[in-house]
């Protein structure tokens, strides 16, 4: 039994064509690794008014693979985070082909012979997983499908407030064999706790710094017949392999330094840019004239737009020093500093750059302004 493992894909009106592009990849990938189910892990649409405005779309397009595997969604945050009664309301929607584990606080749920998932939508409330009642164990596989932080993993998800809502050791006494999770935006697999957990990342890039290929989990559930061929007791085998979502394209980063006059150097886009890239430039330097500095920013920013899906402007690593250079001290110390740049090679060169930025900006402290 094979299936496949999705969470975090925001589907999201603002970028219609390029959310959905995924979403249509995700699919096939499905269809063409075998896999019986899709399951998604929270966070399919990027807001509750998302989920409303894009559902006809979503069920169209799980309509044209409904031979091939069925599908089910547990929600996240931000589906159901913002939106009193969500869930509820969730239930009466026609979603089409999509099974929903959106019953609060859980639900069991048996999707092959060998397997049934304990489902646990995003909830506001905190869980009281302690007075759960939950049904023994009927199949081979136990998996947990749910939305949320395991407490001491690093947060490196959305910049929200933590969901601090999944602590594994508590659901441990319902004989969960794997977690399928959702929430964290980078992928993550860790099979050393009590239970194994896997996140497999945000099926796009939803914000700026989310590096490295987008993806999804394929896991193989070998089941219990091997096992035993194996001689293993304890936990079933799952295997696990994540599959590239190539049209979610790539986060991209790329430095620009300014000068001190405002102007700002070309910036080196890689030949393989795609359509489907972010690209972030990131601002480095000191300059006198922020207006200038911004307007060029904008003014490449625009230029860029028409090959690539988006571009931002980064100025967290700029300085700005609105007339340091008229100071008598500044000037005495830019005319050596130039100097000894032109004589400077290599590493040098870069030592001297930084001790210009440091040498303005005390000059600049002592005329009381920003430090
Ligand atoms: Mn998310």
């Amino acid at each position: 039994m094979t299936f496949l493992h999705m969470a975090d894909l925001h589907l999201s009106m603002n970028e219609k064509e390029y959310s959905l592009s995924v979403f249509q990849e995700v699919l096939q990938i499905a269809k063409e690794e075998g896999c019986r189910w899709i399951l998604i892990c929270g966070d399919l649409f990027d807001s509750w008014e998302d989920l409303l405005q894009l559902r006809e779309e979503v069920r169209n397009l799980i309509r044209s693979y409904e031979s091939n595997f069925q599908t089910f969604f547990v929600p996240g945050n931000h589906e159901v985070g913002k939106t009193p009664k969500a869930l509820d309301l969730l239930k009466k929607l026609d979603l089409g082909g999509i099974q929903l584990g959106a019953d609060y606080p859980f639900t069991v749920r048996k999707i092959d012979p060998v397997v049934e998932i304990l489902s646990v939508p995003y909830s506001q409330e905190p869980l009281s997983v302690e007075s759960w009642q939950i049904p023994p164990k009927q199949s081979t596989y136990r998996i947990l499908a749910a939305h949320g932080t395991v407490p001491g993993v690093v947060y490196q998800g959305e910049g929200e407030e933590e969901l601090g809502a999944l602590d594994l050791s508590s659901f441990q006494r319902f004989e969960i064999d794997y977690a399928a999770l959702g929430h964290l935006h980078v992928p993550l697999e860790d099979r050393s706790g009590t239970i194994p957990f896997i996140y497999p990342g945000s099926g796009r890039v939803w914000r700026a710094g989310e590096e490295g290929p987008r993806s999804v989990a394929i896991w193989e559930l070998t089941g219990a017949e091997e096992d035993s061929k194996r001689g293993r007791a304890g936990s079933p085998l799952v295997k696990v392999r994540r599959k590239v979502l190539l049209s979610a394209g790539k986060f991209l980063a790329v430095d620009v330094e300014v000068t001190l006059e405002g102007n700002i150097q070309e910036p080196k886009i890689p030949e393989d840019v795609g359509r489907a890239d972010w690209i972030q430039l990131s601002l480095v330097g000191i300059t006198e004239d922020e207006r200038k500095t911004r307007e060029q920013a904008e003014k490449v920013r625009t230029q860029l737009e028409k090959h690539v899906r988006k571009v931002t402007v980064d100025f967290s690593r700029m300085e700005w020093m609105e007339g340091v250079s008229s100071h008598p001290l500044a000037q005495r110390f830019l005319s050596e500093w130039e100097t000894q740049y032109r004589k400077a090679e290599g590493e040098e060169k870069n030592i001297l750059r930084y001790a210009r930025l440091h040498g303005l900006r005390t000059i600049q402290e002592l005329r009381g302004g920003r430090k």
